[in-house]
């Protein structure tokens, strides 16, 4: 499929914004979705919405086969060895919860470590605080170098014998900064610490493969990547998933409930308490579908060439900062900067009334933005459906907020 052919299946990009056609660069918020998730969403409620895993009827049985087969979908999406470690949740922020109260509660004491890095999503520090005043743990940040990438020396100086958890993201949110995971996790484990690891932002754009990294934990959530809100994984190896305790408890999750005590369900279902997120995860299992068929490869590489595209045209703009790593190939398809004298909100509303959508804030990622000393910054982030043309017009609207801020003041 070509850039055109992609773009007509998300019917969203093609509509005028502000008078404007849609130009859509905030896909690392969260992505459009393929007309196939649209359609599979609505064949679940049209033609077989119902329960699962609970009686005999033909629409039960459907949805039912339909959503462990989105199960079967994402274990074969990131190799994992198995369903079993494939556990439907809300989203990244709900697994990585899950993980640290789950997991954490029960082997983490006072005096032992966890260690992140200045580069993680909220999502990814507080459910780390907020274990370590449970426990007692200290939490330790790798210092990040001046490009935004870490050196694996301050990744090894920083993870000890007493650290427990590493919990680090594959790829920034705001740098686009790349993490060698693979290598993270060997010293993670040469330490006797697990490691858990944040895809949100590296599920949706390359091929991850849990096995070859062998991280210990991997979170993701399908609405980055062409699927709906609301439905996330968590990736558990088995051994690990088998020895923690759900964090809920009730229907679909139990096996034996007596008045007193009560039994879970084996794995994966242990994790899933209540009524799952069916037509989530069938339509995450048809996003899943769609990126194959456009295959990871050629997502990566198209954002690659955008970044670099991008990178190229924006530099030479007068009083223009662009965060994280120079070299194109050290990172992914988003490009954060800031403009000088000019607040990222008032850029990124001038850019609206172009119909070009960016996003600006603090991108829930407050300790990086300490340390890139700035309260906020603008981000565009680019996804399988952009095209150069939609980085030209953006740059075009740069430029045009250059003029006029530079007319009023
Ligand atoms: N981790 C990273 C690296 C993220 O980028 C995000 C969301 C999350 C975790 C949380 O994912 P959720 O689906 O549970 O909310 N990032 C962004 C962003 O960059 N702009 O809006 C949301």
């Amino acid at each position: 499929m070509n850039v055109n052919e992609i773009r007509r299946q998300f019917p969203i990009l093609d509509q005028e914004v502000n008078g404007h056609p849609l130009v859509y660069l905030d896909s690392a918020a969260t992505s459009q979705k393929p007309l196939s998730v649209i359609q599979t969403l609505d064949e679940y409620y049209r033609g077989y919405n119902s329960n699962v895993h609970r009686g005999v009827h033909t629409l039960g049985t459907r949805a039912t086969d339909r959503y462990e087969g989105a199960r079967e979908k994402v274990q074969r999406f990131i190799n994992a060895s198995s369903t079993e470690e494939v556990i439907f949740m809300r989203g990244t922020t709900t697994a990585i919860n899950t993980v640290a109260q789950g997991y954490g509660r029960e082997n983490v004491r006072e005096g032992d470590e966890i260690v992140i890095t200045h580069m993680e999503h909220h999502s990814n520090i507080i459910p780390w605080q907020q274990l370590a005043k449970a426990t007692g743990a200290a939490l330790k940040y790798v210092p990040l170098q001046e490009d935004g990438t870490l050196s694996l020396e301050d990744v090894r100086e920083t993870i000890t014998p007493n650290t427990k958890i590493v919990a680090m993201t594959m790829v920034s949110n705001v740098l686009g900064t790349m993490n060698p995971i693979k290598e993270i996790t060997e010293i993670a484990h040469e330490n006797g610490a697990i490691m858990v690891v944040d895809g949100a932002q590296a599920a949706p754009h390359t091929k991850v493969d849990v096995q070859a990294l062998n991280c210990d934990f991997f979170a993701f959530s399908g609405h980055k990547m062409g699927g709906p809100t609301g439905i996330g994984v968590l990736y558990g190896k088995k051994n690990l998933l088998n020895i923690m305790e759900p964090i809920e408890f009730g229907g679909e999750m139990i096996d034996f409930v007596g008045l007193y005590e009560s039994t879970w369900k084996e794995l994966p279902w242990k994790f899933e308490g209540g009524t799952p997120i069916i037509a989530g995860a069938i339509a995450l299992g048809a996003a899943i579908d769609f990126l194959e068929e456009v295959g990871l490869d050629a997502i990566e590489e198209h954002e690659h060439q955008l970044a670099a595209y991008a990178l190229d045209k924006m530099a030479p703009i007068e009083g223009m900062t662009i965060y994280g790593p120079k070299d194109p190939q050290k990172r992914a398809g988003l490009v954060t900067f800031n403009m000088e004298g000019v607040h990222p909100h008032d850029l990124a509303t001038v850019l609206d009334s172009e119909g070009i959508a960016i996003r600006a804030g603090h991108h829930c990622a407050q300790p990086l933005m300490k340390w890139l000393n700035v309260s906020s910054t603008a981000r565009a982030s680019f996804y399988l459906y952009n095209t150069e043309e939609d980085i030209d017009k953006f740059v075009a609207g740069l430029l045009k907020t250059k003029e006029y801020f530079s007319d009023v003041f």
